[in-house]
């Protein structure tokens, strides 16, 4: 049976790869609806070899789509979903307006497929870094029993969009073509217009916005959305989020404490077999899970696997993914085959 599927935001970062996705996965596609701002109306893009034509988003958009991925950020969100449900679509956002509605199932396929079955016209993909983290710590916690983790992620600029995309190539460049030496990397202030500070030869310890805790959002999306999606109330996560020069696949270092004693040995017998997750830990061998390595792949990679030495039943581990991929297009997807 096939099914009428929108995308809004369809030339952003992750609206690329959601059109990718649906197209690699041989998604049941009868027609597509591609949705971007005025900017990108008028445009085509390939789809299965043939010319589709971007429209502006707009209220009315949405008659006769039976699924709609949003990817335009969360204003967007707010503001066009309602009329997408009205029209009688079953929404998927990457966006997280919605994710801690009570209302609204937040999915990882491989955790919580079955929570989708409770949707009210709206499906929440969760926040990249938070899915990334879980891809090993949800086979971790049913072996173990997760209490609560240490984490620090190394985000790529592909995270924040295509602009982000631009000003790291752009300011890399810009550097380059000076013949600067090392210790000469500071940019004219006129090449910082995404992010706050330089990114190119950084490392921004700021993603999203700040609480009044002094957390970003970004870190307590981890304890949040966690506790949402292994059905886990009582998780407790304290994360920094760092913004890294790297174009694609976000890294995350983990020390998670369990209930259950923990064995290296045990850990491995455990990830090994879990779902869209490879296990890269050969460190003799330098063989450990790389942003490169992943970047472009369905799979998540976990390594770098030992005891913890300041937790009791601890586990420390690296776990990298692509957050195009796994972290938003294709979660977003394998949640729209869930439904079909
Ligand atoms: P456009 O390319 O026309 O600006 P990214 O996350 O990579 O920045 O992409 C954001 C996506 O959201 C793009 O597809 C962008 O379209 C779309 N978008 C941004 N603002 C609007 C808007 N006001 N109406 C519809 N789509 C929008
Ligand atoms: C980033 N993780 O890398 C963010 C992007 O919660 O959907 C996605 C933010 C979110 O900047």
């Amino acid at each position: 049976h096939l099914k009428h599927v929108a995308i809004a935001g369809a030339t952003g970062a992750v609206g690329v790869e959601m059109l990718r996705c649906l197209e690699q996965r041989n998604f049941p596609v009868g027609q597509l609806t591609l949705l971007a701002s005025a900017r990108s109306a008028g445009k085509t893009v390939k789809f299965k070899g043939t010319d589709v034509t971007i429209k502006e988003l707009k209220a009315d958009s949405f008659e006769g789509v039976d699924i709609a991925l949003f990817s335009a950020g969360g204003g967007i969100s707010k503001e066009f979903i309602p009329h997408a449900v009205k029209a009688g679509a079953v929404v998927v956002d990457n966006s997280s307006a919605y994710r801690m509605d009570d209302s609204v199932p937040l999915v990882v396929p491989e955790i919580n497929a079955e929570d989708v079955k409770k949707h009210k016209g709206i499906i929440a993909n969760p926040n990249c870094t938070t899915a990334i983290t879980l891809m090993a710590l949800w086979p971790l916690h049913q072996a173990f029993g997760v209490k609560r983790l240490f984490a620090s992620s190394y985000q790529a600029v592909s995270g924040t969009g295509a602009q982000a995309i631009e000003e790291l190539e752009r300011q890399t460049r810009e550097w380059a073509k000076a013949e600067r030496k090392w210790d000469d990397v500071r940019l004219p202030a006129d090449q910082v217009k995404v992010y706050p500070h330089q990114i190119a030869f950084n490392a921004l310890p700021h993603v999203d916005s700040f609480l009044d805790s002094g957390y970003t959002k970004e870190e307590m999306k981890m304890e949040n959305e966690g506790r949402k999606i292994m059905h886990h109330p009582t998780l407790r996560a304290s994360v920094t989020c760092v913004r890294v020069p790297v174009f694609r696949a976000h890294s995350v270092a983990v020390s998670a404490e369990f209930e259950k004693p923990v064995t290296v040995e045990a850990a491995y017998e455990v990830l090994r077999t879990a779902k869209g997750l490879d296990l890269v830990d050969d460190p003799t061998l330098k063989k450990y899970p790389l942003a490169l390595d992943v970047a472009g792949k369905d799979n998540c990679a976990v390594g770098r696997l030992r005891l913890d030495c300041a937790l009791d039943n601890g586990l420390a581990f690296w776990v990298a993914g692509d957050q195009l991929l796994k972290g938003a297009a294709l979660n977003a997807v394998q949640i729209a085959e869930c439904l079909v």
